[in-house]
């Protein structure tokens, strides 16, 4: 079995360049990602459980969290790096996550080396705690094991900064991830200054390339994060799903303050451009051909 869309972002990185990709919570905000000229997109625990309307926290299954990938993944041509939180488990419960990942064409997983249930690692006060380092190796390797085609990738997440035990405990869990077979190092920060992020790069000389989120710095930008020479990826986890909500939100207060939708119509774009994301007109080519 060969993972083109794996093999596809190993090809994006290996060029030297940075792979940019956004998060989403559905097919249509891939979709959406696609159409812009991002290289990926990453399907977001938080962006998927929060269109459910529910915590961030290893609430919602495997099962809802592989659906709302396997949507995205078939209606994009672009690889997804799915989020999988801690792996929803032990050991066996990665090994069989991966399978179902992988037989839905995804590209890459990401597994952060927390407990399971995990909480949101932007959440204030938040339960940030980690897995044994040893324990979180041992999932890695059965990921790595479970894997049918070379080119899956899987990402291990280190939350060491998150948790605030600091850069060194950071750096070695990271090392040991790369002894474990995994294939870039999700380095995850909160900070709302670049500089634990940058400090930790610097002193990084692992084999592993590294992954970024700048959520809560967003100073950083591609150049220099191009810059930092380690970085390979630069996922923006969550930006389009909070635009909508503040999109939304204007758009149903002016409903309710003008008693009507007379006013509205420059702040949406025309049911013709839906069809048009949904694919309408190539439905409607198939139909001259085959609906007879
Ligand atoms: C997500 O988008 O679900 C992430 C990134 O894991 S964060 O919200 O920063 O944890
Ligand atoms: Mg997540």
């Amino acid at each position: 079995m060969k993972n083109e869309r794996a093999e596809m972002l190993r090809r994006s990185i290996a060029a030297g360049d940075l792979a940019v990709g956004v998060g989403a919570r559905d097919a249509l905000e891939a979709k959406l990602i696609e159409r812009a000229g991002f290289d990926f997109v990453w399907s977001s625990s938080l962006g998927i459980s929060a269109s459910y309307a529910v915590p961030d926290a290893s609430l919602i299954s495997m099962y809802q969290y592989l659906e709302a990938a396997r949507a995205m993944n078939e209606v994009i041509g672009i690889p997804i790096i799915a989020d999988c939180d801690t792996g929803y488990g032990n050991a066996n419960n990665v090994a069989y996550a991966v399978k179902r990942f992988e037989e839905a064409g995804i590209a890459a997983i990401s597994m952060e080396d927390k407990k399971f249930p995990k909480d949101n690692s932007l959440l204030a006060g938040g339960r940030q705690e980690l897995a044994h380092v040893e324990e979180f190796a041992g999932k890695l390797m059965a990921a790595k094991d479970a894997q049918r085609s070379e080119e899956f990738i899987v990402i291990a997440r280190v939350e060491a900064l998150i948790a605030g035990w600091g850069e060194q405990e950071a750096l070695d869990r990271a090392y040991r991830y790369v002894e474990a077979d995994a294939d870039y190092i999700l380095i995850h920060s909160k900070s709302t200054e670049p500089g634990e992020i940058v400090s930790f790069v610097n002193a990084w000389d692992g084999a592993a390339p590294l992954v970024l989120v700048p959520t809560t710095y967003p100073q950083l930008t591609e150049e220099q994060i191009l810059d930092l020479g380690k970085v390979r990826i630069v996922i923006y986890a969550n930006q389009p799903m909070r635009a909508a909500v503040r999109a939304q939100e204007l758009l149903l207060e002016e409903i309710k303050r003008v008693g009507g939708i007379h006013t509205i119509d420059k702040m949406m774009v025309p049911v013709s451009y839906i069809f048009e994301i949904q694919g309408v007109p190539q439905m409607k080519e198939s139909e001259k051909k085959f609906l007879k």
